[in-house]
Protein backbone atom coordinates (compact mmCIF):
# COMPACT_ATOMS: atom_id res chain seq x y z
CA UNK A 1 0.00 0.00 0.00
CA UNK A 2 1.76 3.53 -1.23
CA UNK A 3 2.40 5.75 2.17
CA UNK A 4 -0.28 8.72 2.44
CA UNK A 5 1.91 11.59 2.40
CA UNK A 6 0.44 15.06 4.71
CA UNK A 7 1.46 18.05 5.67
CA UNK A 8 2.02 18.68 9.50
CA UNK A 9 -0.71 21.40 9.80
CA UNK A 10 -3.00 18.43 8.26
CA UNK A 11 -0.96 16.03 10.81
CA UNK A 12 -2.30 18.63 13.27
CA UNK A 13 -5.94 18.64 12.03
CA UNK A 14 -5.75 15.02 12.09
CA UNK A 15 -4.68 14.73 15.77
CA UNK A 16 -6.73 17.49 16.82
CA UNK A 17 -9.67 15.37 15.99
CA UNK A 18 -8.41 12.01 17.52
CA UNK A 19 -8.53 14.25 20.80
CA UNK A 20 -11.81 14.85 20.40
CA UNK A 21 -11.26 18.67 19.87
CA UNK A 22 -14.43 20.50 18.48
CA UNK A 23 -13.98 24.04 19.27
CA UNK A 24 -10.73 25.80 18.22
CA UNK A 25 -9.97 29.75 19.87
CA UNK A 26 -7.95 31.70 17.86
CA UNK A 27 -6.34 34.45 15.83
CA UNK A 28 -4.44 34.16 12.62
CA UNK A 29 -0.95 35.15 11.46
CA UNK A 30 1.61 34.94 9.24
CA UNK A 31 3.47 32.18 10.50
CA UNK A 32 0.47 29.95 11.56
CA UNK A 33 -1.15 30.68 7.98
CA UNK A 34 -0.70 27.19 6.61
CA UNK A 35 -2.16 25.96 9.67
CA UNK A 36 -5.42 28.50 8.98
CA UNK A 37 -5.50 27.16 5.37
CA UNK A 38 -5.81 24.10 6.67
CA UNK A 39 -8.56 24.62 9.33
CA UNK A 40 -10.17 26.55 6.37
CA UNK A 41 -11.17 22.67 4.95
CA UNK A 42 -11.44 21.76 8.65
CA UNK A 43 -13.85 24.09 9.74
CA UNK A 44 -16.43 23.69 6.51
CA UNK A 45 -18.20 21.33 4.11
CA UNK A 46 -17.25 17.25 4.23
CA UNK A 47 -14.41 17.93 6.27
CA UNK A 48 -15.35 19.98 8.73
CA UNK A 49 -14.24 18.95 12.19
CA UNK A 50 -14.20 21.91 13.97
CA UNK A 51 -15.83 25.17 15.35
CA UNK A 52 -13.33 28.07 15.12
CA UNK A 53 -14.37 30.71 17.27
CA UNK A 54 -12.33 34.11 15.80
CA UNK A 55 -11.23 36.40 18.67
CA UNK A 56 -10.38 39.92 19.20
CA UNK A 57 -6.99 39.32 20.99
CA UNK A 58 -4.75 36.56 21.50
CA UNK A 59 -5.61 37.17 25.67
CA UNK A 60 -9.12 36.36 24.90
CA UNK A 61 -8.37 32.83 23.15
CA UNK A 62 -6.10 31.56 26.13
CA UNK A 63 -9.16 32.88 28.49
CA UNK A 64 -11.67 31.30 26.36
CA UNK A 65 -9.89 27.93 26.08
CA UNK A 66 -9.98 28.10 30.36
CA UNK A 67 -13.27 28.97 30.56
CA UNK A 68 -14.57 25.98 28.07
CA UNK A 69 -12.29 23.53 29.92
CA UNK A 70 -13.24 24.55 33.45
CA UNK A 71 -16.90 24.10 32.72
CA UNK A 72 -16.61 21.29 30.15
CA UNK A 73 -14.02 18.78 32.15
CA UNK A 74 -12.07 18.96 28.52
CA UNK A 75 -8.73 20.09 27.27
CA UNK A 76 -9.46 24.13 25.68
CA UNK A 77 -7.36 24.59 22.53
CA UNK A 78 -5.99 28.01 21.66
CA UNK A 79 -4.28 28.95 18.22
CA UNK A 80 -2.77 31.41 17.58
CA UNK A 81 0.60 33.41 15.49
CA UNK A 82 4.13 33.84 16.66
CA UNK A 83 5.61 37.18 18.12
CA UNK A 84 3.35 39.58 19.38
CA UNK A 85 0.25 36.49 19.18
CA UNK A 86 2.70 34.19 20.85
CA UNK A 87 3.33 36.57 23.88
CA UNK A 88 0.25 37.71 24.05
CA UNK A 89 -0.68 34.35 25.30
CA UNK A 90 1.00 34.54 28.13
CA UNK A 91 -1.03 35.65 31.07
CA UNK A 92 -3.30 33.29 30.14
CA UNK A 93 -0.86 30.47 30.19
CA UNK A 94 0.14 31.21 33.54
CA UNK A 95 -3.08 32.29 34.91
CA UNK A 96 -3.97 28.36 33.64
CA UNK A 97 -0.96 27.03 35.71
CA UNK A 98 -1.97 28.11 38.73
CA UNK A 99 -5.64 27.57 38.27
CA UNK A 100 -4.85 23.73 37.37
CA UNK A 101 -6.49 24.02 34.01
CA UNK A 102 -6.01 22.03 31.07
CA UNK A 103 -5.74 23.81 27.97
CA UNK A 104 -3.22 23.05 24.85
CA UNK A 105 -1.88 26.47 23.24
CA UNK A 106 -0.68 26.26 19.89
CA UNK A 107 1.34 28.97 18.15
CA UNK A 108 3.24 29.76 15.34
CA UNK A 109 6.69 29.96 14.90
CA UNK A 110 9.61 31.13 11.96
CA UNK A 111 11.22 28.19 10.21
CA UNK A 112 13.58 26.48 11.62
CA UNK A 113 16.40 27.59 9.48
CA UNK A 114 15.32 31.53 10.62
CA UNK A 115 15.80 30.59 14.51
CA UNK A 116 17.71 32.63 16.46
CA UNK A 117 18.41 35.66 13.52
CA UNK A 118 15.77 37.84 15.30
CA UNK A 119 13.66 36.93 11.86
CA UNK A 120 9.99 39.11 11.82
CA UNK A 121 8.01 38.02 14.67
CA UNK A 122 10.30 35.65 15.98
CA UNK A 123 10.23 34.82 20.23
CA UNK A 124 11.65 32.46 21.61
CA UNK A 125 8.16 31.05 22.87
CA UNK A 126 9.22 28.15 24.86
CA UNK A 127 11.68 30.14 26.50
CA UNK A 128 9.42 32.17 28.00
CA UNK A 129 6.82 29.89 28.56
CA UNK A 130 8.57 27.32 30.20
CA UNK A 131 8.60 28.29 34.07
CA UNK A 132 4.55 29.14 33.91
CA UNK A 133 3.36 25.86 31.61
CA UNK A 134 3.33 22.21 32.94
CA UNK A 135 5.24 21.28 29.01
CA UNK A 136 6.42 23.99 26.61
CA UNK A 137 7.63 21.92 23.18
CA UNK A 138 8.93 22.76 20.05
CA UNK A 139 7.74 20.99 16.73
CA UNK A 140 10.84 20.94 14.61
CA UNK A 141 9.42 18.12 12.14
CA UNK A 142 6.39 17.51 10.19
CA UNK A 143 6.95 13.82 11.59
CA UNK A 144 6.68 14.83 15.02
CA UNK A 145 3.14 16.53 15.20
CA UNK A 146 0.77 13.46 15.52
CA UNK A 147 3.24 12.46 18.93
CA UNK A 148 3.54 15.79 20.26
CA UNK A 149 0.01 16.72 19.89
CA UNK A 150 -0.76 13.31 21.38
CA UNK A 151 1.70 13.97 24.05
CA UNK A 152 0.32 17.85 24.52
CA UNK A 153 -3.16 16.25 25.49
CA UNK A 154 -2.24 13.54 27.69
CA UNK A 155 -0.10 15.97 29.83
CA UNK A 156 -2.80 18.99 30.14
CA UNK A 157 -5.29 16.85 30.95
CA UNK A 158 -3.37 14.16 33.19
CA UNK A 159 -2.74 14.19 36.82
CA UNK A 160 -2.68 18.07 38.37
CA UNK A 161 -3.31 19.76 35.16
CA UNK A 162 -2.25 22.40 33.78
CA UNK A 163 -1.49 24.45 29.85
CA UNK A 164 0.70 22.90 27.81
CA UNK A 165 2.43 24.89 25.01
CA UNK A 166 3.44 24.02 21.22
CA UNK A 167 5.10 26.33 19.40
CA UNK A 168 4.78 25.24 15.78
CA UNK A 169 7.63 26.66 13.07
CA UNK A 170 6.50 27.48 9.73
CA UNK A 171 8.24 24.78 8.02
CA UNK A 172 7.17 21.94 10.44
CA UNK A 173 3.48 22.67 9.19
CA UNK A 174 4.33 23.00 5.66
CA UNK A 175 6.70 20.09 5.34
CA UNK A 176 5.09 16.96 4.32
CA UNK A 177 4.96 13.56 6.76
CA UNK A 178 3.84 9.84 6.64
CA UNK A 179 0.44 9.33 8.42
CA UNK A 180 0.23 6.28 10.26
CA UNK A 181 -2.80 7.29 12.36
CA UNK A 182 -3.08 9.77 15.51
CA UNK A 183 -0.60 8.53 18.48
CA UNK A 184 -2.12 7.25 21.83
CA UNK A 185 1.01 8.46 24.32
CA UNK A 186 -0.35 7.13 27.33
CA UNK A 187 2.67 7.60 29.73
CA UNK A 188 5.73 10.01 29.84
CA UNK A 189 9.40 9.19 31.29
CA UNK A 190 9.31 10.30 34.98
CA UNK A 191 6.38 11.39 35.25
CA UNK A 192 3.90 10.07 37.97
CA UNK A 193 0.67 12.04 37.24
CA UNK A 194 -1.35 9.37 39.57
CA UNK A 195 0.82 8.41 42.40
CA UNK A 196 -0.64 5.63 44.37
CA UNK A 197 -1.21 6.27 47.85
CA UNK A 198 0.56 4.93 50.88
CA UNK A 199 -2.03 2.48 52.57
CA UNK A 200 -0.41 3.46 55.70
CA UNK A 201 -1.33 7.04 55.31
CA UNK A 202 -4.68 5.94 54.26
CA UNK A 203 -5.65 4.07 57.40
CA UNK A 204 -3.33 6.88 59.61
CA UNK A 205 -5.55 9.62 57.89
CA UNK A 206 -8.92 7.19 59.15
CA UNK A 207 -7.82 7.24 62.58
CA UNK A 208 -7.35 10.65 63.50
CA UNK A 209 -10.80 11.63 61.72
CA UNK A 210 -12.23 8.77 64.02
CA UNK A 211 -10.65 10.46 67.25
CA UNK A 212 -11.62 14.14 65.88
CA UNK A 213 -13.90 15.77 68.03
CA UNK A 214 -13.61 18.99 65.80
CA UNK A 215 -13.07 17.98 62.24
CA UNK A 216 -13.18 20.71 59.70
CA UNK A 217 -12.93 19.74 55.88
CA UNK A 218 -11.54 22.31 53.26
CA UNK A 219 -12.28 21.40 49.93
CA UNK A 220 -10.87 22.76 46.86
CA UNK A 221 -11.09 22.63 42.71
CA UNK A 222 -8.73 19.19 43.44
CA UNK A 223 -12.54 17.61 43.98
CA UNK A 224 -13.65 19.20 40.61
CA UNK A 225 -11.18 18.63 38.53
CA UNK A 226 -10.87 14.17 39.95
CA UNK A 227 -14.83 14.59 39.24
CA UNK A 228 -14.74 13.10 43.20
CA UNK A 229 -18.27 15.27 44.28
CA UNK A 230 -19.80 11.89 45.08
CA UNK A 231 -17.02 10.46 47.12
CA UNK A 232 -16.76 13.50 48.91
CA UNK A 233 -20.15 13.58 50.08
CA UNK A 234 -20.26 10.48 51.24
CA UNK A 235 -16.73 10.83 53.29
CA UNK A 236 -17.92 13.96 54.82
CA UNK A 237 -21.61 12.09 55.73
CA UNK A 238 -20.17 9.20 56.81
CA UNK A 239 -17.63 11.55 59.47
CA UNK A 240 -20.21 14.32 59.79
CA UNK A 241 -17.61 16.40 59.01
CA UNK A 242 -18.40 20.65 58.21
CA UNK A 243 -17.22 21.87 54.92
CA UNK A 244 -15.39 25.26 54.15
CA UNK A 245 -14.79 25.43 50.37
CA UNK A 246 -11.96 27.82 48.38
CA UNK A 247 -13.24 30.34 45.68
CA UNK A 248 -12.26 27.18 43.24
CA UNK A 249 -13.71 24.35 44.71
CA UNK A 250 -17.16 26.82 45.49
CA UNK A 251 -19.22 24.15 43.15
CA UNK A 252 -17.12 20.83 44.38
CA UNK A 253 -20.17 20.91 47.19
CA UNK A 254 -23.38 22.22 46.85
CA UNK A 255 -24.34 25.28 48.04
CA UNK A 256 -27.55 23.82 50.04
CA UNK A 257 -25.85 20.66 51.12
CA UNK A 258 -26.07 20.68 55.26
CA UNK A 259 -22.89 20.17 55.96
CA UNK A 260 -21.55 22.88 53.83
CA UNK A 261 -20.34 26.44 55.90
CA UNK A 262 -19.56 28.45 53.07
CA UNK A 263 -16.06 30.08 51.30
CA UNK A 264 -12.58 29.99 53.08
CA UNK A 265 -10.22 32.95 53.09
CA UNK A 266 -9.84 36.34 52.72
CA UNK A 267 -13.57 37.43 52.20
CA UNK A 268 -15.26 33.95 52.95
CA UNK A 269 -17.19 32.70 56.16
CA UNK A 270 -16.56 34.39 59.36
CA UNK A 271 -17.37 31.35 61.26
CA UNK A 272 -15.02 29.23 58.99
CA UNK A 273 -12.33 31.27 59.18
CA UNK A 274 -12.98 31.32 63.58
CA UNK A 275 -13.45 27.47 63.55
CA UNK A 276 -10.40 27.28 61.89
CA UNK A 277 -8.66 28.21 64.63
CA UNK A 278 -10.59 25.91 66.98
CA UNK A 279 -10.15 22.61 64.45
CA UNK A 280 -8.62 19.87 65.91
CA UNK A 281 -8.35 17.85 62.58
CA UNK A 282 -8.46 19.66 59.09
CA UNK A 283 -8.80 17.70 56.72
CA UNK A 284 -7.51 19.71 53.68
CA UNK A 285 -9.06 17.80 50.01
CA UNK A 286 -7.58 18.99 46.74
CA UNK A 287 -6.83 22.34 47.93
CA UNK A 288 -3.55 24.05 48.24
CA UNK A 289 -3.53 26.50 51.42
CA UNK A 290 -3.25 29.95 49.45
CA UNK A 291 -2.04 32.69 51.30
CA UNK A 292 -5.69 34.22 51.00
CA UNK A 293 -6.93 31.30 52.46
CA UNK A 294 -4.58 30.96 55.03
CA UNK A 295 -4.32 34.87 55.92
CA UNK A 296 -0.74 34.91 58.24
CA UNK A 297 0.91 31.02 57.75
CA UNK A 298 2.75 30.56 60.85
CA UNK A 299 -0.26 31.59 62.91
CA UNK A 300 -2.78 29.52 60.98
CA UNK A 301 -4.36 26.90 62.36
CA UNK A 302 -1.44 25.59 65.15
CA UNK A 303 -3.64 23.89 67.24
CA UNK A 304 -4.92 21.06 64.56
CA UNK A 305 -3.51 18.14 62.82
CA UNK A 306 -3.86 18.86 59.38
CA UNK A 307 -4.31 15.62 57.01
CA UNK A 308 -3.47 16.60 53.44
CA UNK A 309 -5.35 14.74 50.42
CA UNK A 310 -3.60 15.92 46.98
CA UNK A 311 -2.60 14.30 43.66
CA UNK A 312 0.40 16.67 43.42
CA UNK A 313 3.61 16.03 45.88
CA UNK A 314 4.87 19.81 45.62
CA UNK A 315 1.64 20.52 47.63
CA UNK A 316 3.01 18.98 50.38
CA UNK A 317 4.59 21.05 53.09
CA UNK A 318 4.83 23.91 51.12
CA UNK A 319 2.75 26.40 52.68
CA UNK A 320 1.38 23.97 55.52
CA UNK A 321 2.60 21.39 57.48
CA UNK A 322 0.82 18.18 56.93
CA UNK A 323 1.01 16.12 59.98
CA UNK A 324 -0.44 13.35 57.37
CA UNK A 325 0.12 13.77 53.74
CA UNK A 326 -2.27 11.63 51.71
CA UNK A 327 -0.50 11.75 48.37
CA UNK A 328 -3.02 10.63 45.38
CA UNK A 329 -6.37 11.22 43.36
CA UNK A 330 -8.72 11.77 45.72
CA UNK A 331 -11.26 9.87 43.60
CA UNK A 332 -9.44 7.19 45.05
CA UNK A 333 -8.37 8.40 48.51
CA UNK A 334 -11.36 9.56 49.60
CA UNK A 335 -13.14 6.12 49.58
CA UNK A 336 -10.44 4.32 50.93
CA UNK A 337 -10.65 6.30 54.12
CA UNK A 338 -14.39 6.41 53.78
CA UNK A 339 -13.83 2.75 54.34
CA UNK A 340 -12.55 2.99 57.20
CA UNK A 341 -14.25 5.91 59.18
CA UNK A 342 -16.77 4.96 62.02
CA UNK A 343 -19.96 6.66 61.52
CA UNK A 344 -19.86 9.66 63.25
CA UNK A 345 -21.74 12.23 64.99
CA UNK A 346 -20.62 15.92 65.86
CA UNK A 347 -23.73 17.79 66.22
CA UNK A 348 -22.50 20.00 69.00
CA UNK A 349 -19.38 20.99 66.90
CA UNK A 350 -21.68 21.90 64.28
CA UNK A 351 -23.83 24.10 66.26
CA UNK A 352 -21.69 25.80 67.63
CA UNK A 353 -21.00 27.47 64.02
CA UNK A 354 -23.87 28.87 64.51
CA UNK A 355 -23.71 32.41 66.51
CA UNK A 356 -20.72 33.85 64.21
CA UNK A 357 -23.03 32.70 61.15
CA UNK A 358 -25.49 34.69 63.07
CA UNK A 359 -23.20 37.77 63.41
CA UNK A 360 -22.29 37.83 59.85
CA UNK A 361 -25.69 37.86 58.93
CA UNK A 362 -27.08 40.43 60.79
CA UNK A 363 -24.26 42.63 60.33
CA UNK A 364 -22.84 41.86 56.92
CA UNK A 365 -25.03 39.73 54.88
CA UNK A 366 -28.31 41.11 55.47
CA UNK A 367 -27.44 44.92 54.82
CA UNK A 368 -25.62 43.60 51.82
CA UNK A 369 -28.02 41.93 50.17
CA UNK A 370 -31.14 43.50 51.01
CA UNK A 371 -30.05 47.08 51.31
CA UNK A 372 -33.19 49.24 52.39
CA UNK A 373 -31.93 52.29 50.87
CA UNK A 374 -28.90 54.40 49.36
CA UNK A 375 -27.81 53.41 46.08
CA UNK A 376 -27.34 50.13 44.51
CA UNK A 377 -25.05 47.24 45.97
CA UNK A 378 -22.95 44.39 44.53
CA UNK A 379 -24.28 41.83 46.94
CA UNK A 380 -27.67 42.70 46.35
CA UNK A 381 -27.22 42.00 42.10
CA UNK A 382 -25.75 39.15 43.07
CA UNK A 383 -28.61 37.86 45.15
CA UNK A 384 -31.48 38.89 42.23
CA UNK A 385 -29.21 37.44 39.75
CA UNK A 386 -28.66 33.97 41.58
CA UNK A 387 -32.18 33.85 43.19
CA UNK A 388 -33.42 34.02 39.67
CA UNK A 389 -31.25 30.94 38.29
CA UNK A 390 -32.04 29.07 41.14
CA UNK A 391 -28.32 27.57 42.03
CA UNK A 392 -28.35 26.06 38.29
CA UNK A 393 -26.09 28.89 36.16
CA UNK A 394 -22.61 28.91 35.97
CA UNK A 395 -20.86 32.18 37.52
CA UNK A 396 -18.13 33.51 35.73
CA UNK A 397 -16.18 36.50 37.91
CA UNK A 398 -13.31 38.98 36.52
CA UNK A 399 -11.70 39.88 39.39
CA UNK A 400 -11.84 42.80 42.24
CA UNK A 401 -14.91 43.15 44.25
CA UNK A 402 -17.18 42.14 42.20
CA UNK A 403 -15.35 38.87 41.89
CA UNK A 404 -15.51 38.49 46.18
CA UNK A 405 -19.21 39.32 45.81
CA UNK A 406 -20.03 37.68 43.49
CA UNK A 407 -18.53 34.13 44.47
CA UNK A 408 -19.99 34.62 48.06
CA UNK A 409 -23.87 35.52 47.01
CA UNK A 410 -24.15 32.87 44.12
CA UNK A 411 -26.14 29.85 44.66
CA UNK A 412 -23.82 26.32 43.15
CA UNK A 413 -25.83 23.27 43.05
CA UNK A 414 -24.17 21.79 39.92
CA UNK A 415 -20.90 21.19 39.88
CA UNK A 416 -18.32 22.56 37.47
CA UNK A 417 -20.27 26.11 38.20
CA UNK A 418 -17.41 28.74 39.14
CA UNK A 419 -14.81 30.13 36.37
CA UNK A 420 -12.85 32.96 37.95
CA UNK A 421 -9.14 33.62 37.66
CA UNK A 422 -7.99 32.48 41.81
CA UNK A 423 -4.32 32.72 41.71
CA UNK A 424 -3.33 35.04 39.09
CA UNK A 425 -6.21 37.52 39.97
CA UNK A 426 -6.53 38.37 36.54
CA UNK A 427 -8.59 41.40 35.48
CA UNK A 428 -9.74 40.99 31.90
CA UNK A 429 -10.32 37.21 32.46
CA UNK A 430 -14.12 37.36 32.98
CA UNK A 431 -15.40 38.92 29.33
CA UNK A 432 -13.31 35.79 27.28
CA UNK A 433 -13.61 33.26 29.91
CA UNK A 434 -17.62 33.46 29.48
CA UNK A 435 -17.24 33.20 26.02
CA UNK A 436 -15.50 29.72 26.48
CA UNK A 437 -17.73 28.88 28.93
CA UNK A 438 -21.06 29.37 26.34
CA UNK A 439 -19.41 26.29 24.28
CA UNK A 440 -18.44 24.36 27.22
CA UNK A 441 -21.54 24.13 29.13
CA UNK A 442 -24.17 25.44 25.87
CA UNK A 443 -27.12 24.19 27.80
CA UNK A 444 -26.67 25.98 30.32
CA UNK A 445 -26.83 29.92 31.67
CA UNK A 446 -23.72 31.57 32.10
CA UNK A 447 -23.55 34.56 34.24
CA UNK A 448 -20.43 37.06 33.98
CA UNK A 449 -20.00 39.90 36.59
CA UNK A 450 -17.29 41.88 36.04
CA UNK A 451 -16.66 45.45 37.37
CA UNK A 452 -15.65 48.81 35.22
CA UNK A 453 -12.53 48.33 35.54
CA UNK A 454 -12.13 44.51 33.99
CA UNK A 455 -14.85 45.04 31.95
CA UNK A 456 -12.70 47.45 29.65
CA UNK A 457 -9.70 45.08 29.70
CA UNK A 458 -10.63 42.95 27.20
CA UNK A 459 -13.67 45.26 26.13
CA UNK A 460 -12.69 43.60 22.41
CA UNK A 461 -14.01 40.80 22.90
CA UNK A 462 -17.61 42.43 22.57
CA UNK A 463 -16.70 41.39 19.25
CA UNK A 464 -16.82 37.88 19.13
CA UNK A 465 -19.62 37.68 21.68
CA UNK A 466 -21.56 39.60 18.70
CA UNK A 467 -20.01 37.19 15.93
CA UNK A 468 -20.80 34.11 17.98
CA UNK A 469 -23.84 35.40 19.10
CA UNK A 470 -22.68 33.89 22.37
CA UNK A 471 -25.06 34.24 25.14
CA UNK A 472 -23.36 35.73 28.06
CA UNK A 473 -25.53 37.37 30.65
CA UNK A 474 -23.03 39.94 31.52
CA UNK A 475 -23.70 42.19 34.69
CA UNK A 476 -21.54 45.17 34.93
CA UNK A 477 -20.58 46.35 38.13
CA UNK A 478 -20.01 50.28 37.45
CA UNK A 479 -18.88 51.94 40.39
CA UNK A 480 -17.07 54.22 38.40
CA UNK A 481 -13.31 52.78 40.68
CA UNK A 482 -11.07 50.05 40.53
CA UNK A 483 -13.06 49.38 43.40
CA UNK A 484 -10.91 46.74 45.09
CA UNK A 485 -8.08 49.22 45.41
CA UNK A 486 -9.43 51.73 46.74
CA UNK A 487 -10.66 49.60 49.28
CA UNK A 488 -7.54 48.73 50.14
CA UNK A 489 -6.00 52.17 50.01
CA UNK A 490 -9.06 53.63 52.17
CA UNK A 491 -8.33 50.77 54.49
CA UNK A 492 -3.99 50.81 54.30
CA UNK A 493 -3.18 53.31 52.13
CA UNK A 494 -4.14 56.88 53.89
CA UNK A 495 -7.24 57.22 52.02
CA UNK A 496 -5.19 58.42 49.17
CA UNK A 497 -7.77 57.41 46.11
CA UNK A 498 -4.58 56.96 43.85
CA UNK A 499 -5.63 56.40 39.91
CA UNK A 500 -8.55 54.77 41.75
CA UNK A 501 -11.62 56.55 40.24
CA UNK A 502 -12.26 55.84 36.69
CA UNK A 503 -13.89 57.99 33.63
CA UNK A 504 -16.24 55.48 32.01
CA UNK A 505 -17.80 55.72 28.66
CA UNK A 506 -20.83 55.21 27.79
CA UNK A 507 -21.95 51.75 27.97
CA UNK A 508 -25.47 51.67 26.50
CA UNK A 509 -23.60 53.09 23.28
CA UNK A 510 -21.07 50.29 23.31
CA UNK A 511 -23.65 47.71 23.53
CA UNK A 512 -25.77 49.32 20.35
CA UNK A 513 -22.32 49.00 18.59
CA UNK A 514 -22.03 45.59 19.14
CA UNK A 515 -25.75 45.59 18.76
CA UNK A 516 -25.98 43.35 21.88
CA UNK A 517 -29.62 44.11 24.03
CA UNK A 518 -28.54 46.42 27.34
CA UNK A 519 -30.23 47.54 30.24
CA UNK A 520 -29.30 49.91 32.92
CA UNK A 521 -30.52 49.62 36.61
CA UNK A 522 -30.10 52.49 38.95
CA UNK A 523 -33.05 52.31 41.06
CA UNK A 524 -33.52 48.50 43.16
CA UNK A 525 -37.12 48.51 42.34
CA UNK A 526 -36.26 48.07 38.87
CA UNK A 527 -33.67 45.11 39.31
CA UNK A 528 -35.29 42.10 39.22
CA UNK A 529 -37.64 42.95 36.72
CA UNK A 530 -34.34 43.77 34.47
CA UNK A 531 -32.72 40.74 35.84
CA UNK A 532 -35.52 38.30 34.47
CA UNK A 533 -35.37 40.52 31.10
CA UNK A 534 -31.80 39.22 31.13
CA UNK A 535 -32.06 36.15 31.80
CA UNK A 536 -35.27 35.28 29.45
CA UNK A 537 -33.47 36.82 26.36
CA UNK A 538 -31.72 34.01 24.26
CA UNK A 539 -28.25 35.92 23.04
CA UNK A 540 -25.93 38.20 24.87
CA UNK A 541 -26.99 41.30 27.13
CA UNK A 542 -25.35 43.40 29.01
CA UNK A 543 -26.71 44.69 32.31
CA UNK A 544 -25.01 47.54 33.42
CA UNK A 545 -25.94 47.74 37.42
CA UNK A 546 -25.30 51.91 38.75
CA UNK A 547 -23.20 50.73 42.21
CA UNK A 548 -22.30 52.30 45.40
CA UNK A 549 -19.18 54.22 44.29
CA UNK A 550 -17.24 53.28 47.95
CA UNK A 551 -18.98 50.16 49.35
CA UNK A 552 -16.81 47.79 50.72
CA UNK A 553 -16.06 44.31 50.40
CA UNK A 554 -16.76 42.39 54.15
CA UNK A 555 -15.85 40.41 56.33
CA UNK A 556 -12.22 40.48 55.49
CA UNK A 557 -9.19 39.13 56.88
CA UNK A 558 -6.11 42.18 56.04
CA UNK A 559 -2.94 41.23 54.40
CA UNK A 560 -0.97 39.65 56.89
CA UNK A 561 -3.15 39.12 59.72
CA UNK A 562 -4.47 35.70 61.57
CA UNK A 563 -7.52 34.23 59.87
CA UNK A 564 -9.50 34.87 63.29
CA UNK A 565 -8.81 38.38 63.27
CA UNK A 566 -11.53 38.61 60.32
CA UNK A 567 -13.33 41.99 60.40
CA UNK A 568 -16.96 42.13 60.24
CA UNK A 569 -16.75 45.93 59.92
CA UNK A 570 -13.64 48.05 58.82
CA UNK A 571 -12.20 48.93 62.49
CA UNK A 572 -14.04 46.80 64.22
C1 LIG B 1 -4.34 42.67 34.93
C2 LIG B 1 -4.50 43.23 36.31
N1 LIG B 1 -4.09 44.49 36.58
C3 LIG B 1 -4.25 45.00 37.82
C4 LIG B 1 -4.81 44.26 38.81
C5 LIG B 1 -4.95 44.82 40.23
N2 LIG B 1 -6.36 44.95 40.60
C6 LIG B 1 -7.00 44.02 41.33
S1 LIG B 1 -8.61 44.38 41.57
C7 LIG B 1 -8.47 45.82 40.74
C8 LIG B 1 -9.64 46.74 40.58
C9 LIG B 1 -10.71 46.17 39.76
O1 LIG B 1 -11.62 47.18 39.44
P1 LIG B 1 -12.96 46.86 38.69
O2 LIG B 1 -12.69 45.99 37.51
O3 LIG B 1 -13.69 48.11 38.42
O4 LIG B 1 -13.73 45.95 39.71
P2 LIG B 1 -14.28 46.24 41.20
O5 LIG B 1 -13.17 45.94 42.16
O6 LIG B 1 -14.70 47.67 41.27
O7 LIG B 1 -15.39 45.28 41.32
C10 LIG B 1 -7.16 46.01 40.27
C11 LIG B 1 -6.70 47.19 39.53
C12 LIG B 1 -5.20 42.95 38.48
N3 LIG B 1 -5.72 42.13 39.40
N4 LIG B 1 -5.08 42.48 37.23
Amino acid sequence: MDKEMITGSESLMRALKAEGVETIFGYPGGSIMPVYDSLYEYTRGEKKAFHHVLVRHEQGAVHAAQGFARTSGKVGVAVVTSGPGATNTLTGIADAMLDSTPIVVIAGQVGISALGTDAFQEVDLVGVSQPISKWSYQIRHADDVAWAVSRAFYIARSGRPGPVVLDFPKNAQTHLCEWTGPEHVKSVRSYVPYPTPSKSSISEAAKLINSAKRPLALVGQGVELADAHQELIELIEKADIPVGRTLLGLSALSSRHPLNKGMLGMHGQYALNMKTQEADVIIAIGMRFSDRVTGLPSTYARQAKIIHLDIDKAEINKCIHADIPVIGDCKVTMPAITKLLNKNDHTEWKKSFDSYFEMEKEQVIGPAIHPKEGPLLMGEVVNAVAEATKGDAVLVTDVGQNQMLSSRYFHYNKKRSIVTSGGLGTMGFGMPAAIGATFGAPDRTICMFCGDGGFQMNIQELGTIMEQQAPVKMILMNNNYLGNVRQWQDMFWNGHRSFTPMMNPKYNLIANAYNIPYELVVDRKELSSKVDKMLASKGPFILECAIKEDADVMPMVAPGKTIDEMMLKFNS
